[in-house]
């Protein structure tokens, strides 16, 4: 004779056991985190970092160096795998698109990168996936907001260093789906700190990620303060003996700004980051960082200085906004 049981749908403190059914000892299978931006990143991409990595995807090899910066990417990778995110959407500065922001909506990426001006340090075969119903939702809704924007198909264009670098740095196994957008370079070229419309792309990324329910980690992978080498020091790129700031007062602007994110003073952060490209020529002039900060909102109370490190005399940090932290 069968008996019947009423289990609520969903419940899994029950299950079926040699044909009958009892209460299970197991604990109830934890319920997914809720959907949105878990966390925000500021992920810098100086294809040094890949180099000295010696991952096998890129055919240089290294050394070692950079070894604090890297090591920092390193735990960060452990804290993005525990967020269990569907998707990293990022922007970076090396896809340069003149007109509009473009989101790169090919659901399989896969070639080979090569760093124009350090070619000796990056040729990279990459092989990813798109999240291509979140990118195509990306450039609708800036679309909507009144960006220019286009959805780029081709599969054929070669995805820039910036972007491998930061990603691979992110997640080497490469097993979260992605989404990447282009860098307009109109406000880089005509103003220095006409970072209205990456404010703008950065509420749209937030409305189309809240929009499809998707778990998202939002990386803007820029340097801080940007000047540099103009030619390489010592016999191998990977020499630590010459990797110093390029000047002090470029090194105490880039504190001043980290500063305010790690006492979570966003909102004063906002207002140094055009100053803070004026003394530095900071790399943030290609809207990343305002992008990022912009799709989590300006968090107050919030923000990680992860750590920093200089490439050929360029400022680098890396930081994290956790999301979660903040509730
Ligand atoms: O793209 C970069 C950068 N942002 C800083 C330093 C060196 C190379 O490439
Ligand atoms: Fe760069």
């Amino acid at each position: 004779m069968s008996s019947v049981f009423q289990v609520p749908v969903g419940d899994r403190t029950w299950r079926s056991c040699g044909g009958q059914v009892r209460p299970s000892l197991a604990p109830p299978a934890p319920e997914r985190p809720p959907a949105g931006i878990v966390a925000g990143v500021l992920a810098p991409h100086p294809p040094h970092l890949l180099y000295a990595e010696n991952p096998p995807q890129n055919e240089p090899e290294s050394r070692g160096g950079w070894e604090v910066l890297r090591w920092a990417y390193e735990d960060l990778r452990a804290r993005v795998k525990a967020m269990d995110v569907d998707v990293i959407v990022l922007h970076a500065p090396h896809w340069i698109t003149m007109v509009g922001h473009h989101v790169n909506c090919v659901p399989n990426p896969s070639g080979f990168s090569v760093e124009p001006i350090f070619p000796h340090l990056l040729r990279y075969k990459y092989d990813f996936h798109t999240d291509v119903e979140l990118a195509e939702a990306i450039a609708d809704q800036a679309h909507d907001d009144g960006l220019v924007t286009r959805k780029m198909r081709n599969p054929g264009v070669r995805v820039d260093y910036a972007t491998i670098t930061a990603l691979h740095l992110l997640n080497p196994d490469w097993d979260i789906p992605v989404v990447s957008l282009s860098a307009n370079n109109n406000p880089y070229f005509y103003s220095t700190s006409s970072l209205d419309q990456m404010e703008v792309l950065g509420e749209s990324t937030r409305k189309a990620i809240e929009g499809l329910g998707r778990r998202a980690l939002v990386a803007g992978s820029n340097s801080l303060s940007h000047l540099h080498w103009d030619r390489e020091q010592g016999d191998y790129p990977e020499d630590m003996t010459y990797e110093h700031a390029y000047n002090d007062h470029q090194y105490r602007w880039d504190m001043r700004l980290l500063e305010l994110v790690r006492a979570g003073r966003t909102r004063e952060l906002r207002e140094m980051i055009p100053e803070h490209i004026a003394q530095t020529e900071s790399e943030t002039k290609a809207g990343s960082l305002s992008w990022m900060l912009s799709a989590l909102g300006w968090p107050e109370g919030v923000g990680e200085v992860l750590t920093y490190g200089t490439i050929i005399g360029t400022g680098n940090a890396l930081c994290l906004w956790d999301m979660r932290e903040q509730r």
